[in-house]
């Protein structure tokens, strides 16, 4: 892999690929995309949020955020091929021109573009963003620890030498208060809480730092049923589904959990390929599939989202 290659949705991209990506795609579709900024890194660099839709001041949208985990690079491919679609369909496919028609989806390409560098220059397998405020020896806060929901607690460690460390307080990450920010001042439109990560394939909703069930549990669980049954069809690739907490391992801190007790009723996190065998590294032919399998479980979802905050 080399600075020749160019831009694909179809392989890794590299930051400033990424990043002149956000800027071309946006002014070729000045009536579907806008580019908006959130905030600034710890290093300093612009945050992206691509705002699809039709009508700019839509009444309902969805928030996506992709790569909060450095390492997880089929989710940053995601959040791009789910802009390309979104842009590719709308006017042909019902369900998309539907959607875009009536809500805006507000899609964070990375959200830990430190840490995404990171990973493709020094470390494969960072996790953390690049913070060192609180330490010269290790670096990184893992900014899915570090939002305001039970911060500090389960699966939350205070040692900033470890790849579950949640800062020195709650938003203490530039990145995670420029998300919070935005979700804060959007409170009103955004219905729902996309978190999108891999590596084990599943499908989990709230809670993640508590065994209690979510006010809305029975609606949540059977709309993440449906949006695995609408994945396993296209590939046959089985997505489990259920609370963070019983699902995958209990954790605090995570951007889900957070938008959830925002009043954002619709809250997910996707794990993506695969179930282990290249974990991280997944191959780039795997993009597509993944991104296909994946595109149809969004597209269910919104309109349900859609449908039912009508
Ligand atoms: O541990 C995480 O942050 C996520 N898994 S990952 O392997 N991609 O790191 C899961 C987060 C699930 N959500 C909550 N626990 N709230
Ligand atoms: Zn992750």
């Amino acid at each position: 892999r080399n600075s020749t290659t160019s831009y694909s949705y179809t392989k890794y991209n590299e930051w400033h690929k990424i990043s002149a990506w956000t800027a071309r795609i946006a002014a070729k579709k000045p009536k579907l995309i806008s580019r908006l900024q959130i905030g600034k890194t710890f290093e300093n660099r612009p945050m992206y949020v691509l705002q699809v839709g039709k009508q700019k001041d839509s009444k309902k949208a969805i928030f996506m955020d992709c790569g909060i985990h450095a390492r997880e690079w089929i989710s940053p491919a995601f959040c791009q091929w789910f802009v390309k679609e979104a842009i590719r369909t709308y006017g042909k496919d019902k369900v998309m021109t539907n959607l875009l028609d009536n809500m805006n989806f507000y899609i964070l390409p990375v959200l830990n573009i430190d840490g995404y560098i990171w990973s493709w220059t020094s470390d494969r397998c960072w996790r953390k963003n690049r913070s060192n405020v609180t330490s010269n020896k290790c670096i990184g806060v893992d900014l899915n620890r570090n939002f305001d929901a039970a911060w500090g607690t389960v699966d939350a460690s205070k040692d900033p030498c470890t790849e579950n460390f949640c800062g020195p307080s709650a938003e203490s990450e530039p990145e995670t208060k420029a998300v919070a920010a935005f979700i804060r001042s959007h409170l009103s439109s955004i219905k729902a809480y996309l978190s999108i990560h891999s590596y084990s394939q599943m499908i989990l909703f709230p809670y993640g730092y508590t065994l209690n069930k979510a006010p809305n549990h029975d609606e949540l669980n059977e709309l993440a049923k449906k949006a695995s049954q609408a994945i396993a069809s296209l590939y046959g690739k089985k997505y489990k589904y259920g609370t963070s907490a019983l699902t995958i391992y209990p954790s605090s801190g995570c951007s889900d959990d957070w938008a959830y007790n925002q009043g954002i009723k619709y809250s997910f996190t996707f794990e993506l390929r695969d179930r282990g065998k290249y974990g991280f590294f997944l191959p780039e032919s795997e993009i597509k599939p993944t991104c296909q399998e994946i595109m149809l479980a969004v597209k269910l979802m919104a309109s349900h989202i859609l449908s039912r905050t009508m």
